[in-house]
């Protein structure tokens, strides 16, 4: 093992072969963070280099970029070209009513948005940025088909012809997202946990064209929610005027609409203003032309198999997207196994071990944070508590900014690790439920005082 020490003299580490598994979001954000600190990466993902593909399938068109995978595209020198020139803020949310009305809330101080960024672009993006640096390799087409993690050993098929070849790193990161074939080799040691739930609901993207001169349908700057209790709807803007329009619905609703007429009624009722915008037309061709996509949540650990595997991202940690956090709490692990392993000098077996016990318990946080708020956007949210409850938690806030931080705020707007936003939560409906029984145990004694005066 060759050790070099880095031009300020303090960089006495090991240089490692890192071998990363995945080349979706977290898999080339990492392959960037372990190349700035001079290990020999080499990146295997399983589709071709989407660079040069014309269309790329799969999921989800845009998403919602927050703080902490800013805080980590920062680290990689990358943040200001992602968010300044291709980002969309979004300052706040615009309700959208059944009768059409609509109402704007915004995220809170003047200046927090949430940015609306291509999935596409932020891989490609990812992509060269890795590429910069020379002692990134990138290998295409290659798919992970097994592996013995303890001894670093993998083997890999190259598509389309399925040649079978081995390859051995020192480290083998596991980014390879919510089907992980790392997670699947790592769930044959004994003592892994894992689970894993499918929510009723899918999701089927659609698409509001921008207008003849090229500008957004709707105005720019806002994550669009329509939130009708079952059927969910929400439309992030794209840069090319255009808008991706989600619908979360059960698999079960999603088959009944199995007719163009059925479809259009079905929209008339519960989308009226987004029918004309979409367009009845693009509607039918959109929605029959794609099948919904099953939303899955998966927990698992530890993370590290001794000091020679990890996974990080989704392969760790999928999530039901109803917080918008699944990218960046992904792109927050890249980050954090990062000061972990310079901490440790690259000493990879406490390293690995303190990055899953610190990390599990924050990952576990924001699924069950995702899913809570697949509950209660899909149960309780009618579209007044919603109001009251984001206008109640934004008054507090704006009055004692240090002391009340709404969940949405701690989660999305600061660096809190995701346990403590949950904590910070049940602080705060303690302190409301106080405030209330308090008032209730005042009216109770006035009542009581009248009864009594009267009375006697
Ligand atoms: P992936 O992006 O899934 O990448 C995994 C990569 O590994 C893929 O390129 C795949 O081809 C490759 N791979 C798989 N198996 C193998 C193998 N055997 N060998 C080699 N390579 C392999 N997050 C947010 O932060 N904000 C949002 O607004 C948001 N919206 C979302 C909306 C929807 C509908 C969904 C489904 C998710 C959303 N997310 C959002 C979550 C986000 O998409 C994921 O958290 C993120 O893509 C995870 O990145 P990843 O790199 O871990 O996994
Ligand atoms: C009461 C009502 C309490 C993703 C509603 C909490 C998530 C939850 C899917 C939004 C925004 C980025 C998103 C808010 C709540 C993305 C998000 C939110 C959706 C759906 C999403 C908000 C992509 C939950 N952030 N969010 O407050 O604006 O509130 F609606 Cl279906």
């Amino acid at each position: 093992m060759d050790t070099t020490t880095g031009a300020n003299g303090c960089e006495n580490y090991p240089k490692l072969k890192v071998a990363i598994v995945g080349g979706g979001l977290v898999g080339t954000l990492s392959a960037s963070f372990f190349a700035k600190r001079g290990h020999e990466v080499h990146l295997y993902e399983l589709r071709p280099d989407i660079r040069h593909l014309e269309h790329v399938p799969g999921r989800s068109i845009n998403l919602a970029l927050s703080i902490r995978g800013r805080a980590a595209l920062k680290e990689v020198g990358i943040e200001e070209q992602v968010v300044q020139r291709h980002g969309i803020p979004m300052f706040a949310r615009m309700i959208h009513n059944l009768d059409g009305t609509t109402k704007p809330i915004p995220y809170g101080k003047k200046d927090q948005c949430i940015y609306s960024v291509g999935r596409r672009f932020l891989n490609e993006a990812l992509l060269t940025a890795a590429e910069k640096y020379s002692n990134v390799h990138c290998h295409f087409n290659e798919k992970l088909v097994s592996a013995n993690l303890n001894q670093g050993k993998m083997t890999f098929e190259r598509q389309p012809n399925k040649e079978v070849h081995n390859v051995e790193a020192q480290l083998v990161v596991g980014a390879d997202g919510a089907f992980s074939s790392v997670r699947r080799q790592m769930m044959k040691q004994p003592l892994f946990d894992f689970s894993q739930t499918y929510i009723p609901h899918g999701y089927l993207e659609l698409c509001i064209p921008p207008l003849s001169d090229g500008s957004h349908a709707m105005p720019k700057n806002y994550l669009h929610i329509w939130p009708r209790g079952r059927f969910m709807m929400i439309a992030l803007p794209n840069q090319d005027g255009s808008w991706t329009v989600t619908l979360f619905m059960p698999f079960e609703e999603f088959g009944k609409l199995s007719t163009p007429e059925k479809l259009l009624d079905f929209f008339q009722q519960y989308y009226p203003d987004a029918l004309p915008l979409i367009g009845k037309e693009k509607l039918v061709s959109d929605y029959f032309a794609y099948k919904p996509s099953p939303l899955v949540s998966v927990k698992c650990g530890p993370y590290n198999i001794g000091d020679t595997a990890i996974i990080i991202g989704d392969a760790a940690h999928a999530m039901v997207p109803f917080y918008g956090q699944g990218m960046n709490a992904g792109f927050e692990d890249c980050r954090l196994l990062d000061a972990v392993l310079l901490k440790h000098n690259f000493d990879l077996g406490p390293a690995l071990i303190e990055f899953s016990k610190t990390r599990r318990p924050d990952a576990e946080a924001i699924c069950n944070l995702a899913m809570y708020n697949y509950v209660e956007m899909r149960d309780l949210v009618n579209r007044k508590t919603f109001l009251i409850r984001k206008h109640f938690d934004n008054l507090l806030h704006t009055l004692m900014p240090d002391l009340w931080i709404p969940l949405y705020t701690s989660v999305t707007f600061s660096h809190m690790p995701y346990a403590q936003c949950i904590k910070n939560k049940e602080w705060q409906d303690k302190m409301v439920d106080r405030f209330l029984s308090t008032m209730a145990a005042v009216v109770v004694a006035m009542i009581a005082y009248f009864v009594y005066s009267f009375a006697f």
